[in-house]
């Protein structure tokens, strides 16, 4: 996702937190984040130049027109390097963070770091090309336009849907879109939360789930219809834009569930 994306998904998080996982979260942010975690969501992504390694955590290449994921199978970089993914990355920084209750700000870890990696993460995961191909590079080789303007599919997903969404609806504001995704959680998904928070087994964070939802979503909704040149345009936006507050909505409620689990 882009800055919005992120922004959203960790405003969502924030407000759902017990108070144990709260005033955890509160105590592990920088400074100059003034207690808000959506402000410092992107941070993972301003640091790839400097801390090289981690532009492989932002993602997983699944096999080209399968539509599945399997950790065994697809979490490596490009160098093969295993369990160097977007799913491999939130297992370590969950596993960092869950010594903050034994070890406070005495951890081996960088527990700031660790929350500011663990929730750019949790919203990546749920970007559907995010966990998408890997001879197209989650769609970042494919060119298109959208509306009049050149673009990349990958990039129409990280940014323009949100954007065009909060220019049509919400006034240009990113705080509108989190509103009505707020105003949703009460009403269209209210029955749907408690199984997205839950996890198959005794995890903290089920990335197996999350990820296997993104590349079905990429191969139903992103990938759909599209070919190199495509114009996307008002049918591919409303038919997409639900698709895209699922997958911000479902990224937030799960941040604050695997949060809530590690601080609990
Ligand atoms: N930050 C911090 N401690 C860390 C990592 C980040 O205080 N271990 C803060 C410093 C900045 C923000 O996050 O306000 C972005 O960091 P950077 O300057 O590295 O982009
Ligand atoms: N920040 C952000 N989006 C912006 C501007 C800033 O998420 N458009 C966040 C990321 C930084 C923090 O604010 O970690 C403060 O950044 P810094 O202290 O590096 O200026
Ligand atoms: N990306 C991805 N899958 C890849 C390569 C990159 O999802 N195989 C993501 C990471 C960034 C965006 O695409 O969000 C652009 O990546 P880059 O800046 O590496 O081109
Ligand atoms: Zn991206
Ligand atoms: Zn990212």
């Amino acid at each position: 996702w882009g800055i919005d994306g992120h922004f959203s998904i960790c405003r969502i998080a924030q407000l759902r937190l017990s108070k144990a996982a709260a005033d955890a979260v509160q105590e592990l942010l920088p400074e100059s984040a003034n207690g808000d975690l959506a402000s410092v969501c992107i941070w993972a992504d301003r640091i790839k130049f400097r801390y090289h390694w981690s532009s492989a955590l932002h993602f997983i290449d699944t096999p080209d027109s399968l539509c599945t994921y399997q950790y065994d199978r697809d979490c490596k970089d490009e160098a093969g390097e295993k369990g160097r993914c977007v799913a491999g990355a939130i297992n370590n920084y969950t596993s960092q963070l869950l010594s903050y209750k034994t070890q406070r700000s005495h951890s081996e870890y960088n527990l700031t770091e660790a929350l500011l990696f663990l929730s750019h993460f949790m919203g990546d995961i749920h970007q559907p090309l995010h966990v998408g191909f890997t001879g197209d590079r989650g769609g970042n080789t494919i060119d298109v336009h959208w509306y009049t303007r050149k673009q990349n599919l990958h990039h129409v997903w990280d940014s323009n849907i949100i954007e065009t969404a909060e220019g049509k609806y919400y006034d240009f504001s990113v705080e509108g879109l989190v509103d009505a995704i707020q105003t949703n959680i009460t009403k269209e998904w209210a029955d749907q939360v408690e199984e997205w928070e839950k996890c198959s087994s005794d995890e903290v964070a089920c990335t197996e789930i999350y990820a296997s939802e993104s590349i079905q979503a990429a191969c139903d909704s992103a990938y759909k219809g599209i070919s190199e040149g495509s114009t996307l345009a008002e049918k591919y936006f409303s038919s997409r834009v639900p698709v895209v507050n699922l997958r911000l909505v479902q990224g937030g409620v799960r941040l604050a569930a695997v949060l809530n689990r590690i601080f609990g």
